[in-house]
């Protein structure tokens, strides 16, 4: 076997997103493209050579063709040791993992998350560092310059590898070691939470249906919640991974997991429904006839964290992105810990994970995580549930809604314009950049605006700065607009237009947050000129 060196010409579109690059299935298959991408963070991470590096995906279609020409690049890099889950498989959180367990230098993950797959769907990869996060923005910024002058790519003349079988493979003076996906990241969980409560519970008849939505959480949930917590068989949904993720998106919303919504209504229905996302790393909570809305998901966590063993010391403190509702800065000023704001994207988080300051982070795009690893993690967060209502004894709405007497609610939607065409999306930001000057003191919509500004974040670990990340107007009576466009879309652009609301009367707690929100929704749409800027009426999808 002999590395040889490949000439290549430059792809100008390898600007990696919120979460990695993430691009159609057909751009993914042009020559060299994937080369480039994988070749330029080669480039820039010098620490890979001689080092160890884990490599995994969500099983979508063309994941196990990539991660054959992931390894022989790898190995024509000098890597001394890929540790890659058994067919290629490894959930976002469980790579984390495994990163950090593994004293990795860093970690490939295959995915396009909640992105449709198959030929005609989506394809993703995202470099994790040593610390078992997503790159910082400084260094996805670097693979992107780097992919702008790539002249030449390393590959290892080899046959492709049997991911089948644990085990160990030579692949040139690489060692390749197939592990279990499953193993070390149920080990973790153990280790996190008071299983032998969850297993009382469910021995008491609790029940629940879990959503795997035929992607890569099916293995880990049936393995979980049905082996070793002992939910009855058949709790795990669509448990079987499929590289069409049985051609739905696997998003888990109201609008995607239409069949887990429909088994949670009815006088019949479990006790508790969650579902995942394409690579694991995201979550949806669902009572009997209750929606949980990430934003309060993270909030409530955060003020029931003592049942849980991992946090029995206390938390740190918390972290939201910015567009997530300030119900969790509301129990953090209760706990009297920090609550921090950053940017939209999991990388944010990572410094103040490693420093310590936080204990708990999550975004209103059904995200929450907390110091285990260094992505959110789905299973994780529904494990967290578990050890609450295991640990207090009520339902999700009873829960849910003592928390709202406690803190007041904060009613939260994000309204999302999907594919729109990518001049108009940016016109309507602009034209917003340019209006914000003018708006503190404004009235709109019978509301008195406070300030308004485009989000810029800055490190308060590193000192790094990021700017631009959503325009925000924030009203007297503490109601928020937020817009920004979406990063992780792959056809023209995404607008995102967030809205939060809080009351403290519990007299207001019942009202729909539809309705809750409406003025404030019309007040938004015409702000933007929605309309006039993307000829849309109405949003694709509401959560
Ligand atoms: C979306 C979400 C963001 C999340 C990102 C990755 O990004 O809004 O909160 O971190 O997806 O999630 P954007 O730029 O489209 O709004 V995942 O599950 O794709 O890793
Ligand atoms: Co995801």
């Amino acid at each position: 076997m002999t590395v040889h060196t490949h000439p290549t010409t430059p792809f100008d579109d390898q600007r990696p997103g919120t979460s990695g690059l993430r691009k159609a299935v057909t751009v993914f298959r042009q020559p060299n493209y994937l080369e480039n991408f994988i070749q330029s963070v080669f480039d820039c991470v010098p620490e890979l050579a001689g080092g160890l590096l884990v490599v995994g995906g969500d099983g979508r279609y063309y994941n196990v063709t990539a991660i054959q020409t992931l390894l022989k690049i790898a190995a024509a890099n000098g890597v001394a040791r890929a540790v890659v889950g058994r067919g290629g498989i490894l959930s976002t959180p469980a790579a984390s993992h495994l990163i950090r367990r593994r004293g990795a230098a860093g970690g490939f993950v295959l995915s396009a998350s909640h992105n449709p797959g198959g030929p005609d769907g989506d394809f993703g990869i995202k470099f994790n560092g040593a610390n078992g996060g997503p790159a910082p923005e400084a260094l996805t910024e670097g693979f992107y310059a780097r992919s702008r002058g790539i002249d030449r790519y390393h590959l290892l003349a080899a046959p492709d590898l049997d991911l089948r079988h644990d085990g160990e493979i030579r692949l040139g003076g690489m060692t390749v070691e197939i592990v279990d996906p499953v193993a070390d990241y149920a080990a973790l969980m153990d280790g996190i939470f008071d299983m032998p409560a969850i297993r009382r519970l469910f021995a008491d008849g609790f029940r629940m249906v879990f959503d795997a939505m035929h992607a890569v959480t099916g293995p880990y949930a049936v393995a979980i919640l049905e082996h070793r917590l002992g939910a009855a068989p058949g709790t795990v949904i669509n448990r079987v991974p499929l590289e069409d993720f049985g051609g739905h998106h696997p998003d888990p919303n109201l609008v995607h997991a239409a069949e887990l919504v429909a088994r949670l209504s009815g006088p019949d229905a479990p006790d508790f429904g969650a579902a995942s996302d394409g690579d694991g790393d995201r979550n949806m909570i669902l009572g009997r006839e209750f929606y949980v809305s990430p934003s309060d998901s993270l909030a409530v966590l955060a003020a029931n964290a003592g049942h849980v063993p991992h946090f029995a010391g206390g938390l740190k403190g918390i972290a939201r992105s910015m567009p997530t509702s300030q119900a969790a800065d509301r129990v953090a000023a209760a706990l009297g810990i920090p609550c921090y704001e950053t940017p939209t994207g999991w990388k944010f988080f990572g410094s103040l994970l490693d420093a310590g300051r936080i204990s708990l982070c999550g975004e209103e795009s059904f995200g929450t995580g907390s110091d285990h690893v260094r992505e959110k993690d789905g299973l994780w967060a529904v494990l967290m549930w578990l050890n609450v209502l295991a640990g207090r004894r009520l339902s999700v709405a009873g829960i849910v809604r003592e928390h709202w007497r406690r803190f007041g609610r904060t009613f939260y939607g994000r309204h999302d314009y999907e594919a729109v065409e990518t001049a108009g999306a940016n016109a309507l930001i602009a034209e917003l950049r340019a209006l914000l000057q003018q708006l503190p003191g404004c009235t709109l919509g019978g509301r008195r605006v406070l300030a308004a500004d485009d989000f810029a974040y800055v490190d308060p670990v590193d000192g790094s700065r990021s700017e631009r990340q959503g325009v925000r107007i924030v009203f007297e009576d503490g109601a928020r607009i937020v817009y920004r466009l979406s990063g992780t879309g792959t056809a023209g652009a995404t607008l995102r237009v967030y809205l939060e609301r809080h009351r403290s009367d519990p007299a207001d707690h019942d009202t729909e947050a539809t309705v809750a929100l409406a003025e404030l929704a019309a007040t938004a749409a015409e702000l933007a000129g929605i309309t006039r800027h993307t000829g849309r009426t109405v949003p694709d999808v509401v959560t």
